[in-house]
């Protein structure tokens, strides 16, 4: 399947550019179990990668030209000059491909050049990651054929970098690293402090379930204003009650942090939100460690609500995903991502599977809505050379 992909891209690059690339390689999309706007809290989230990735070729230039084509898109090769990547500067899809070169560039790792070719099967705009992906796959094939030396957690926050600077989203770290350091068959519960991780095993399958991603095909973008003031709000609750971060605000606090906040109503549901989750992330990660997958399932419910009541990023269509896979008998749901739109996961049994499904493309049709695209996601691999 890798090879099959691999080769394809690799002719792609070749009919393009007029020779084979040095490499080619892949960078997953994800899904986030729980653990959903923490990150930029310094909290704790806990992704898995999709089976979906982008895919890049590439080879090196000594010129200082940057080559940038996605099959993905329509056109031909977007041309630009290394040395005048600044933040800012490009409005489109490579902005998170020349972001990345401009990081690598800023922390003092220098790319002569590069033709590069794209192609991604993770959704755009569904709250799975897409251009995480396209970063990290780029960051990866820069690292290796430049032999800059960077580990996992190094490529991860300068994409994120890229994200926050270049393409000028105010994203947390999770979905770079998740893309970048992800297992197969494993959820990554990642300390968003420091970067720790445990790497978690994850196999709804093994134990009868399935775990279904349900992408409503409302867009979203992180770059919008909605995004930023949730995270601006966070900032400010921290502040206010005179901690770095929310992160800490420890679980048995949370009373006394409200009452601290009196009557600022929408900080304190914020507050609410980030500290009842990170919570949430551990509930989830001793219930997997002790073999109790179903027992997920209300954690699931819980977090949605607090993101739709609290934290106020969710949107009718997410709502009716998770309501509706709830009175079909799924064992739990939430958004995932972002929010504003994008995707929700569902956790059922393998046998309801279908019914499920079915229910909530059922009530998408009722209320005049445009079929959600469902689909069984397990934990893939994470970014990785394919050639
Ligand atoms: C988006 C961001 F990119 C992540 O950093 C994270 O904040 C997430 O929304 C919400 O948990 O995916």
């Amino acid at each position: 399947m890798s090879e099959a992909v691999a080769e394809r891209v690799a002719e792609d690059f070749r009919r393009l550019y007029g020779a084979a690339p040095e490499g080619v390689w892949a960078a997953p999309g994800r899904v986030n179990l729980i653990g959903e706007h923490t990150d930029y809290n310094d909290g704790f989230v806990m992704p898995f990668a999709l089976p979906h990735t982008a895919v890049a070729a590439v080879s090196r230039r000594t010129d200082g030209v940057l080559r940038l084509h996605s099959g993905d898109v329509e056109g031909g090769p977007v041309e630009l000059a290394v040395p005048d990547l600044a933040p800012g500067s490009d409005p489109g899809w490579t902005a998170y491909p020349a972001g990345v070169v401009w990081a690598l560039r800023e922390e003092g790792h220098e790319v002569t050049g590069a033709d590069v070719h794209l192609s991604s099967t993770v959704p755009t705009g569904a709250g799975l990651s897409s251009s995480a992906a396209l970063e990290v796959v780029v960051a990866l094939a820069m690292n290796d054929l430049f032999a800059f030396g960077l580990g996992g957690r190094a490529l991860a926050r300068l994409c994120r970098q890229a994200e926050n600077a270049y393409v000028g989203a105010p994203t947390g770290i999770m979905d770079q690293t998740a893309s970048a350091c992800c297992a197969e068959g494993l959820a990554m519960f990642l300390d968003t402090r420091d970067l720790s991780r445990r790497q978690i095993p994850f196999d709804p399958a093994a134990e009868g379930l399935q775990l279904l991603v349900v992408d409503t095909r409302v867009k979203h973008a992180h770059s919008d204003g909605e995004y930023g003031m949730r995270r601006a709000g966070c900032e400010r609750g921290a502040a206010l009650l005179g901690v770095g971060t929310l992160r800490d605000i420890p679980y048995d606090g949370l009373e006394a942090a409200l009452a601290r906040l009196g009557d600022a109503e929408e900080v304190r549901r914020l507050v609410r939100h980030v500290v009842t989750e990170n919570r949430r992330v551990e509930q989830v990660v001793a219930l997997l460690e002790s073999g109790g997958t179903r027992a997920i399932g209300p954690v699931l419910f819980e977090g949605h609500a607090s993101l739709r009541d609290d934290f106020r990023v969710s949107c009718p269509e997410l709502d009716l995903v998770v309501d509706t896979a709830g009175k079909a008998g799924a064992l739990g749901a939430r958004m995932t991502g972002g929010g504003f739109g994008g995707s929700a996961i569902v956790l059922v049994e393998a046998a309801d599977a279908d019914t499920v499904a079915q229910a909530v493309e059922g009530a998408f049709t009722a209320a005049g809505l445009t079929a959600p695209r469902i689909f069984t996601a397990a934990p893939s691999a994470g970014a990785r050379r394919l050639a």
